[in-house]
């Protein structure tokens, strides 16, 4: 959904995410070894989340976020625990190639993902190498995957070595409680 907020709404969000949002500069791991990720980022919501290797305890909901929240859980008739905040700070931020697909989300996630700020490429390939599709995501647009696009697609926010601004990227998931089938044993800190 290209314009999910008008452009007035998502210049208003950005700011105030801006303002509300404590992002860090979180660690992944990479080939066994832990490096600052390339992006600031913050972990919303009601539970705690692990990726890259490392365990996210979250912060409560912000009022922008929660708000946020619930016009996305409208719009799509959907219910999320937690979020993903990531800042890009200017086009050398990124994050590379990925499927959000920790077991704690589940076989088929349903993952709504609202850009603000810069307009940046958002990148899609078949596994494990298909070729790549290149979807610009406008301030104010709604991606949203579901189904089998973890499972049979990578997804990637490369650099850019074209002047951009500041980008704020939410993807609104949720996490699976203890019944899960497929639940980890309970995450605690940095593995
Ligand atoms: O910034 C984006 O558009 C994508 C972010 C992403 O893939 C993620 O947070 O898992
Ligand atoms: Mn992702």
């Amino acid at each position: 959904m290209p314009a999910f907020l008008s452009e007035a709404e998502a210049e208003a969000a950005l700011a105030a995410l801006l303002a509300e949002v404590p992002f860090s500069q979180p660690s992944v791991r990479l080939f066994g070894k832990l490096r600052p990720s390339p992006r600031l980022a913050c972990w919303m919501g009601e539970a705690t989340y692990r990726y890259s290797g490392v365990s996210y305890a979250p912060l409560p909901w912000t009022p922008t976020v929660l708000a946020l929240r619930r016009r996305i859980e409208q719009a799509l008739r959907a219910s999320f625990n937690g979020v993903l905040i990531n800042l890009y700070r200017d086009g050398r931020d990124s994050m590379g190639w990925h499927a959000d697909d920790e077991p704690e989300l589940g076989a088929e996630p349903l993952i709504a993902s609202l850009s603000l700020g810069a307009a940046r490429i958002f990148a899609i390939r078949r596994r494990p190498r298909g070729p790549i599709l290149r979807i610009p995501l406008p301030p104010g647009s709604l991606l949203v995957m579901s189904g089998a696009s973890q499972r049979d697609f990578l997804h990637a926010l490369p650099p850019t070595a074209k002047p951009a601004a500041a980008r704020i990227n939410l993807t609104f998931r949720r996490i699976l409680g203890p019944s899960a089938p497929d639940r980890r044993a309970p995450a605690q800190g940095a593995a």
